[in-house]
């Protein structure tokens, strides 16, 4: 009856059991006292009960396995809720749904009490939680590593349509049954204070470094279970807490740390996530965080390699560090550290250690998002690992001026460090330096990053620029997400196309199968009723499920381009107002968005969106053929009911600035056709179905980047497109404030006077044009079935287990590793 030896056979009765004593001695609640809420908790706990033992199990077996482990360094972790997917993974779905529903419940009512663990913000945090996913679904022998925030991605709620924040305590005053503590594992970690010689015993010059002050790292691991196996890995979470009372007197005392340290309270150090994505704001906090992160768990590696008994000079061999971009950059200068000052190795015995472990994967071209770091403030907090950097930067200048000599030009460019009026630590570059691989995650991405970001890089070090294309775990994404479609699909391919993606390629012979195409209709509309029924109870909007279901969910930003959403959205509504003789499919765009909290335009942009909102969704004069959706707090949850209700993706940003997109893969594997420019993995996934498959528009990458060169300038666009000005010129009057004109003329001002950096107006007409393609398609539903259904056939290159087979095999040398 069980699927899965982890759990040898269900026993429903001690499972019910199990859940029943939790309720009374963790949650101290009965069974005539509890609420759904307190259930849920105990059902979860005892699942975890379960799961840590399969854990601690796998962390024997791989450990004596001797294999090279990849451990996954990231400051984020965007895992959404656990319990549902959790018991897909272990084959409890059914038995438990059995078990509690004999306790008088019901498990999806359950399900739905857990709140969203939110510790990332977007695709970088997303993509990291299915590649933990794919690791344990493959058994390739893994560590995640992150931060235990006290809060995670702030609540959104929108008051008279603004963006308000408030703090995610997403654990609960229960804490969240999920995650256990593993005392053994803390790590005392230094900041502050200075760095000293001394000679050691042999004689030799040596330098170490005095802390000022110390804080304690304490690990809570969230378990990571393998789809239909017996492995069960650690996402170990650091959290900062002050030392034993010994030191924290002492350092209350004040003579370990000056007026400038005063201020340090441990916990703050892992309070709140830092909610800026694309964005790098330079907060000595944040340094803090990153560091704190990447001494434990450089600490935590080095203890698994030594408690299993291995030599520091096999570390490289058995030991792989993947950094999700550069946030945990400083984990490079700290094994050199420890390498050095430690383990006593010398220089080049400890850089060959530590440039054989590392890789590292770039998320962004954006500049702003480039991280450094002022040399002023890594050498106060730091001070031994800016002596490194320095001795890197230096070894790495020679390298430099051997191959371009006297170029000075080139080694200001390179410089992992910045001359300026403050000198800055470019973390990119000490990465690129420092890594013996580099990838980008889209083939166009990875392109862009030799051609445009690290050219001299890629010609000094030949080989070491890679490209691995992301995807995303089929487990979350269809088969929890989407039961229909799980359901359909496993019935023509057989069930097993959760751990082998390229079975549902099966599908396509059945995609002009007519009955297939009603049933597989017939599937997207429950999901479209299952999205209009939550609007409708938590926003009090009714909708028509045969309208057009048109979705953009990711994070706000202008290059995402959410305003060229909206002005389309406003040609719409200018014409079926002014045009007699215009028709449209009806249709409902749907937003999901948040916006850095110090993000002004992006703000505005949200506002602006709401305020077209209310106008629109009660204007009679559109006869109901045009709603506008803003999904308030968009998080992993809801994306889940999103994406399978999706008719049309819009993957809409300037060619050049998404470097890959995920979402895009979530929304065509569950049949949504994607609006989209020639950006990220759009222009892979169009390799993928075809060109009459995908609704392509826009400039491409070379298109920009010469428009821009050439001198844009969008009131050309303005001037010669009427239907454009209309719409532009709607957010200057008061249509959607009443009795408030210009509340949204800060858009049209940044397309106009702010010269449009995203090119929005570029892009409007041909972005127009296309959604009336996509009218005219949709209007023939036969077709539209078609290529919905081969979107989902032909996804299969972007399951998350692809991308993690090609790290293993192409970066990291990992072989998977099952109990025997
Ligand atoms: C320092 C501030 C900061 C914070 C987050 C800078 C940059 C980031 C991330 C790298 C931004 C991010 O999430 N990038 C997204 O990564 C996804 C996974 O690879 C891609 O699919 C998205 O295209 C990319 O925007």
């Amino acid at each position: 009856m069980t699927t899965r030896g982890q759990t040898q056979q269900f026993d429903k009765a001690a499972f019910k059991a199990a859940v029943q004593k939790h309720l009374v001695t963790t949650y101290a609640q009965t069974v005539e006292t509890a609420d759904t809420r307190s259930w849920y908790l105990a059902v979860g706990r005892a699942l975890a009960e379960i799961s840590t033992g399969s854990l601690l199990e796998t962390e024997k077996f791989v450990a004596e396995s001797n294999a090279r482990s990849v451990n996954y360094l990231s400051l984020e972790f965007l895992i959404g809720r656990l319990t549902g997917n959790n018991l897909i993974s272990m084959g409890l779905y059914e038995d438990v749904s059995g078990a509690v529903e004999e306790l008088g419940l019901n498990l999806s009512d359950l399900l739905e009490e857990e709140r969203d663990p939110a510790l990332g913000n977007g695709g970088l945090g997303r993509l990291a939680a299915c590649f933990m996913d794919s690791l344990a679904a493959q058994e390739y022998p893994a560590v995640g590593y992150g931060l235990h925030y006290e809060y995670g991605l702030f609540r959104q709620s929108f008051e008279n349509g603004r963006q308000v924040e408030a703090p995610d305590a997403w654990r609960g005053i229960e804490g969240y049954p999920w995650e256990v503590l593993r005392p053994e594992l803390n790590q005392t970690v230094g900041l502050y204070g200075r760095v000293e010689s001394y000679i050691n015993e042999d004689g030799e010059n040596c330098r170490r470094w005095v802390p000022a002050l110390n804080v304690e790292g304490v690990a809570w691991d969230l378990p990571l279970i393998g789809y239909d196996n017996k492995s069960v890995y650690p996402l170990r979470l650091w959290e900062c807490r002050s030392p034993a009372p010994f030191n924290l007197a002492r350092f209350n005392d004040g003579d370990y740390v000056g007026a400038q340290y005063g201020q340090l309270e441990a916990g703050n150090v892992t309070k709140v996530l830092y909610p800026n994505d694309n964005h790098d704001q330079g907060k000595a906090l944040r340094l803090m965080q990153q560091y704190f992160h990447c001494a434990c768990s450089v600490a935590d590696i080095l203890r698994r390699h030594f408690a299993a008994g291995h030599k520091i000079e096999d570390f490289a061999k058995l030991e792989a560090i993947q950094l999700n971009d550069t946030h945990p950059t400083i984990a490079i200068p700290e094994l050199m550290r420890i390498l050095l000052d430690e383990q006593n190795l010398d220089w080049d015995a400890a850089w060959a250690i530590c440039s054989k472990t590392f890789a590292y994967t770039n998320h962004t071209l954006l500049p702003e998002a480039l991280e450094t770091w002022s040399e002023a403030l890594i050498s106060e907090m730091l001070p031994r690992h800016m002596e490194i950097i320095f001795e890197i930067n230096h070894r790495f200048m020679s390298l430099v001026e051997k191959k371009w000599p006297g170029n000075n030009e080139i080694k200001r460019k390179l410089s992992i460090i910045e001359e300026g009026p403050q000198r800055m630590v470019r973390m990119a570059n000490l990465c690129v330096v420092s890594t013996y691989a580099v990838n980008g995650v889209a083939a166009l991405h990875s392109e862009l990053v030799k051609r445009d970001l690290f050219p001299e890089f890629h010609e000094l070090f030949p080989g070491r620029l890679h490209n691995v294309t992301n995807g995303v775990t089929p487990r979350r994404w269809v088969k929890y997400c989407n039961p229909g479609l799980s359901a359909l699909i496993s019935e023509k391919v057989g069930d097993d196309w959760p751990k082998k993606l390229e079975k549902i390629a099966g599908l396509e012979k059945f995609a002009d199968d007519k009955a297939f195409q009603k049933r597989y209709m017939a599937v997207k509309k429950e999901n479209k009723q299952r999205l209009a029924n939550w609007v409708e109870e938590n926003m009090g909007i009714e909708l028509d499920t045969d309208a057009i279901f048109d979705i953009q969910i990711k994070r706000l930003h202008e290059y995402k381009r959410q305003h060229l959403n909206l002005v389309h959205i406003l040609s719409l509504y200018h014409r079926l107002i002014n045009e007699p003789t215009f028709d449209m499919h009806p249709r409902v765009f749907f937003f999901g968005a948040k916006a850095a909290p110090g993000y002004a335009l992006a703000k505005d942009i949200i506002f602006a969106i709401n305020k077209v909102a209310e106008k629109v969704n009660n204007d009679p004069r559109l006869g109901g053929k045009l709603k506008v959706v803003f999904i308030p707090d968009y998080r992993v949850s809801l994306a889940e009911i999103l994406f399978p209700a999706a008719d049309v993706s819009e993957q809409i940003s300037t060619a050049g600035k998404e470097a890959s997109g995920t979402g895009n893969m979530k929304f065509a594997l569950n049949g949504a056709l994607t609006i989209g420019t020639m950006d990220g993995a759009n222009v892979e996934m169009r390799e993928e179905v075809g060109d009459e498959n995908i609704f392509i528009f826009g400039l491409l990458v070379d298109e920009v980047q010469k428009l821009l060169e050439e001198g844009y300038d969008p009131y050309r666009y303005y001037h010669a497109d009427s239907l454009l000005r209309a719409s532009l010129d709607l957010l200057e009057t008061d249509e959607f404030t009443p009795g408030k004109p210009g509340q949204l003329a800060a858009i049209r001002h940044n397309l106009l006077e702010g010269g449009d950096p995203y090119l929005v107006l570029a892009d409007f007409a041909d972005y127009a044009k296309t959604h009336e393609k996509i009218d005219a398609e949709y209007r023939d539903q036969e077709n539209w079935a078609r290529k919905a259904i081969l979107n989902t056939a032909l996804m299969s290159k972007f399951s998350s287990d692809r991308s993690i087979r090609d790290y293993a095999n192409n970066i990291w040398n990992l072989k998977p590793v099952s109990k025997k």
